[in-house]
């Protein structure tokens, strides 16, 4: 696995009192991050840069993104694989290799690259809202949405759950529409016994430092279809055909060598990283059990899954105690739970400008919003350290309404004491 990092906390708190929000000494000594990189083999890794130094070859097309390419087409079962050098350029080039314009239907739920590849293109999202059991974009609510300027519809396996395929096949088909997915949280997943990667007419990866796998920052585009390869080759590397001829309008997509070494050091890790990862979200399903209002995403045991988030809702009329509220007092303690994707793509710039009544066609996503909380997990987090997190929102909810009241007073003095007296 390379290097663990597993961090331990250093003490069980059993009164609220003790919360480090109200000056208790925080129950880790260090952040826990969400999306704390995955490093692999750290030698294999040093010596695939250092051949990358001696042979003098840094980037445009080398031996290692050719190397990265053919092993995830392998390991996919997928035609073609385009490294690129992240997963919002490499949607931008793949919406525009596609022709895409007018406009297309996205959730909103989602990071906000997958709205702003459009954007940035002058093609407006039209934003679906999703099904609230999965999180995903709700097939069945996609018709109502197609107007004659509607273009393709971009879904995303968010969370690395694969989206109801088949059904937004049949709508793309009966439509006319390109179907796209942002698959960027989804690599190693499959939808059916099939891997993610070829469903629509092409799918993308990120391999952002935080993702299941990482180049540091990359992404790739897949596809079967092998005359569109061909073009978003040509479109990453500024449209050049041969070392003279530009033979179409390009940009710079290309992902660099020493990504391609960490992806390849990724690559030969992954399955002990699912290992480690399926391990943590069994360990949190077993000491989350019983908690009042926390739900935890469940993933599939008969789809492949690379179990790299996990994602609870708190539901505030169960916890008396806001997923908010919630989020300060882990950050208190030094575990640096996430909101993903607060407060959704609708919300956010310019679409809130833009769009300002689109928050009434999402009452789905406007409720995830509010509820949604990412925790921890990976080499970097212990089964101790699971269980001293579990325990932490087990004591916050077990006070949820007094520890509500007291967060939710402004003080002038020294706020953590003053709340810490009140209790
Ligand atoms: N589509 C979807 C559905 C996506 O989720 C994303 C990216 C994209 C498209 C676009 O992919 P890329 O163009 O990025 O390839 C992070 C990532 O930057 C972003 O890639 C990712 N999604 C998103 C879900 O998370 P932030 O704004 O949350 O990043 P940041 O800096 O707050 O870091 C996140 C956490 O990871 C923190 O807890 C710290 C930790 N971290 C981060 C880095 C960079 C580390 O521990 N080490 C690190 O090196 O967006």
């Amino acid at each position: 696995m390379g290097d663990r990092e597993f961090s331990t906390p250093r003490c069980v708190k059993t009164r609220s009192k003790d919360l480090a929000v109200f000056g208790g000494v925080p129950a880790f000594g260090e952040p826990l991050h969400v999306g704390r990189p995955e490093i692999g083999n750290r030698a294999h890794l040093l010596a695939r840069i250092n051949d990358i130094l001696d042979r003098q070859w840094l980037t445009n097309d080398g031996r290692y993104v050719q190397e990265f390419e053919r092993r995830t087409a392998d390991l996919l079962g997928v035609g073609h694989c385009i490294a690129m050098c992240n997963a919002t350029v490499a949607l931008e080039i793949l919406i525009r290799a596609l022709g895409l314009r007018g406009e297309v239907i996205v959730p909103s739920f989602t990071f906000v690259a997958t709205a702003h590849a459009l954007q940035w293109q002058g093609i407006t999202p039209v934003f679906g809202d999703v099904d609230p059991d999965t999180h995903l974009i709700d097939a069945a609510r996609i018709e109502a949405l197609i107007t004659e300027r509607t273009t393709g519809l971009l879904a995303v396996h968010l969370w690395g759950r694969p989206c109801d395929v088949e059904t937004l096949s049949a709508i793309a088909y009966r439509h006319k529409l390109e179907l796209v997915f942002d698959a960027a949280h989804a690599f190693s997943c499959s939808y059916r016994g099939r891997m993610i990667g070829n469903f629509g007419h092409a799918e993308v990866f990120s391999f952002h430092a935080t993702k299941f796998v990482n180049t540091f920052e990359g992404g790739a585009v897949v596809t079967n279809d092998g005359e569109l390869a061909a073009r978003l080759r040509l479109m990453r590397n500024f449209g050049f055909a041969s070392p003279d001829s530009v033979v179409r309008l390009g940009t710079n997509g290309k992902m660099d060598e020493v990504s391609a070494a960490m992806g390849l050091t990724g690559l030969d890790n992954l399955d002990d990283v699912v290992a480690v990862n399926y391990r943590c979200y069994k360990a949190y399903e077993r000491a989350l059990t019983g908690i009042p209002g926390i739900k935890l995403l469940t993933y599939t045991d008969t789809e492949r899954a690379n179990y790299r988030y996990i994602v609870l809702e708190v539901d505030q009329a169960q916890t008396r105690i806001s997923r908010d509220h919630l989020t300060q007092i882990l950050h208190a303690e030094n575990v640096l739970a996430r909101r993903y994707f607060y407060p959704g793509c609708h919300r956010s710039e310019p679409y809130s400008t833009l769009y300002p009544e689109a928050r009434r066609f999402l009452p789905e996503t406007e409720k995830l919003a509010e509820r949604v909380l990412c925790l921890p997990t990976g080499s970097a987090v212990s089964a101790d350290a699971i269980d001293a997190i579990s325990h932490l929102m087990r004591l916050a909810i077990a006070d949820g309404a007094e520890l509500t009241a007291l967060l939710s007073r402004e003080s002038d003095e020294d706020v953590p004491v003053a709340r810490r007296k009140a209790l």
